[in-house]
Order: structure tokens, then sequence, then C-alpha cells
């Protein structure tokens, strides 16, 4: 099967976007098929402002969802980025081979950096090198396709770029990857505000994201209270566009449901039904995580060793391609 890299940043609790644009597709597809690798991205979640207590928290609590939402150790390697020096050492590549324009066009960073001004706190460089790191981490096993949520799909196109230019300047060295979509949810909104992508950063629990390990009665209340679009009284249609809560909310539902969203609206005379069809399709859809996390949860060793387990396979394929990196480009080596 291809190869197939994708991760998940430590700076939050894993969401319900998390689960339906990437973790369940790795877990039903990807580790079926290919030769896959999920990795914690940990040292991308000190671009920003960060606490390391919560930081070394978040990264066990991701990986053991991870496992609990099905990730398999015998089908696929499971790690945690900074076990594997490899990264850090092609990113620098990265860098050397990257402008400072292709990055400082990204609209991660564009939004970060402008959240950090608004709360008059200083950018650090490595927000603005993150696609060069998220690069080294695809390119340095030979990746060729990244399963990704749809917010990604520009760090994935530089990451082509940089492929293609490291390789015309100093030889084949990198398979240029594609990034792969799933077909509903590739970008859950955010309830309260459903303009905005369901993100796991900032402060505190907010109430528009659906946090997989959230206790059935919340999911209830969050979805209860998404903000919904003028004009139910009319039934209930999907338009994005025009829509947007309503049509979040129908994207969630064909996501653990099957069916077209379009076609699933049909079904509904008011938005207080679909919601409730909603808020019962991800409390079931989620419970066997959270059960699966909660056992996973007490078992420390376990984990541990799946992610030295992994560290070491995952170290094991990149470095040839790394070192390989290294001569290609007139050091020593
Ligand atoms: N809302 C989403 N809908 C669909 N897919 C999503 N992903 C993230 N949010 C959604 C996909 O999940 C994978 C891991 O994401 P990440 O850890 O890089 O992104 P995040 O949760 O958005 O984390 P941040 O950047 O810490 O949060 P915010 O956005 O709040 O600043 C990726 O495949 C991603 O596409």
């Amino acid at each position: 099967g291809p190869r197939i890299f994708s991760g998940v940043q430590p700076t939050g609790h894993l969401t319900l976007g998390n689960y339906l644009g990437a973790v369940r597709r790795w877990v039903e597809v990807d580790q079926l098929r290919g030769d896959a690798l999920f990795c914690v991205v940990d040292l991308h979640a000190l671009t920003v402002e960060h606490d390391p207590a919560r930081v070394r928290r978040l990264s066990r609590q991701a990986a053991t969802l991870l496992l609990a939402a099905g990730l398999d150790p015998e089908r696929c390697t499971v790690f945690v980025q900074s076990h594997v020096d490899e990264h850090v050492r092609l990113s620098y590549l990265m860098e050397c081979t990257a402008s400072d324009g292709e990055m400082r066009r990204m609209i991660q960073y564009k939004e970060k950096s402008a959240e950090a001004a608004r709360r008059g706190e200083s950018v650090r460089v490595s927000l603005l090198t993150y696609p060069a790191l998220m690069a080294a981490d695809i390119l340095a096993y030979g990746t060729q396709e990244v399963p990704v949520g749809a917010d990604q799909t520009q760090h994935v196109e530089l990451t082509r770029d940089l492929a293609v230019r490291f390789n015309q300047r100093y030889g084949e060295t990198f398979v240029v990857p594609r990034a792969t979509h799933p077909e509903v949810a590739a970008r859950v909104m955010d309830l309260q505000d459903p303009t905005s992508k369901m993100g796991k950063s900032g402060q505190g629990r907010k109430t528009g994201v659906v946090y997989l390990l959230d206790e059935p009665e919340v999911v209830r209340k969050k979805v209860m209270r998404a903000v919904t679009d003028e004009g139910g009284d009319g039934g209930v249609v999907y338009e994005r566009g025009a829509r947007p809560g309503v049509a979040n909310l129908l994207d969630v539902l064909a996501a653990f449901s099957g069916g077209e969203p379009a076609r699933l609206a049909e079904g509904y005379a008011s938005y207080g039904a679909l919601k409730r069809d909603v808020a019962e399709a991800v409390v079931e859809g989620l419970r066997p995580v959270r059960e699966r996390h909660a056992e996973l949860a007490a078992d420390r060793g376990y984990v541990d060793a799946v992610l030295r387990g992994g560290a070491e396979r995952a170290r094991g394929m990149a470095r040839p391609r790394v070192d390989a990196a290294y001569r290609a480009v007139g050091l020593m080596g």
C-alpha cells in the first residue's frame, strides 16, 4: 500500500473536527490500506505561547485518544514527533529550500500571528517556519498520501513545492506527496460561529467546540445550543453559503449516519428535530472512543511502550532519506 503520514497537534483537547476530518479515516481506511505513520506533532505546539506541563499532558492524551479511536500499533506506526530527531534535522534543510515570502503567505500564519498581536504577545519565529517542519514531517518518510482536513491543504501544497524544488536543485530525494480529504465533514465548523473552523487551541473549553472526551450531557447541550440560521419554518435545507450553521449540522449527521447532507435535510421539518438527531449521532459515535480512552488512560505502561516502539520504527524509516538529503545539499556527512 501507499506510504501515508499524518499528525495531530497537542495544542488542546482533540475535537469532533479532528475526528471527522482526520482521525476516523486514519482508523477506518488509511491504516488498513497503507503503510501508515501517525504522529503527535508536539514540536508544532511550541509555535504559540504554551504551558510546558499542559503540552506534555495533552501529548499523552492525544496519543491515548489515537489508540482509543482504533489506531492499531500492529497495523501502523504511532509515535511522538519530538522522539524522532530526523524531523528537526530535515526541517532545517526545508528552511533552506523555502522562501520567506511563501511562508508569510500561509493563512494559518496570518491568522495566528494576528491573534498573537491582538493579545499583545510576540510572534515566535517558529510560527512562521512551521510549514518547513511540517514539510519535513511528511517528506522524511517518502510519504505519498497525507490524509488531512481541508484546512491543511495549503500546507501540503507548499510541501509539494518544496519537494519538487529540492529534487530539481539537488537530485531526486523526496517523493512528492498529495493531500487526501474525507468526502463529508472535511471542515467541521464551530457550533457557535459556523463561519469559523472548529478548532482546539485557545484558552478554556469553548461551547462551540465538541471535544472527544466531553460527557454525553455536555455534547447534547452544545449541539442543542448550536447557532442555526434564519428561516427554519420553511423546513430544513442544505445551503453551505446561506445557511452555514444548519449545513454544518447536516454534514456532521451525514458523517456519522452515512448519506448525503442535502438528502438528510429533506427528512426534517424543524431545526429542533435535526439537532436532537445530531446530538444522539455524535454521542453514540464518540461513545466507544471515550470508553476505550478511559481504559487506556489507566494503562500508562502500554501507551508508553507503543510510543517507544513507534518512535524506533519511525526513526529507522526516516534516517536513510534524511541522511541522503544532508549529503545531497553538500554537507560532509
Ligand atoms: N474543524 C475541522 N474540521 C475538519 N478537520 C479538522 N482538522 C482540524 N480541525 C478540523 C484536521 O485535524 C487534523 C489535526 O489537526 P491539527 O491538530 O493540526 O489542527 P487543529 O485542531 O485545528 O489545531 P490547532 O491549530 O491547534 O487549532 P486551532 O485551529 O484552534 O488554532 C488535521 O488533519 C486537520 O486538518
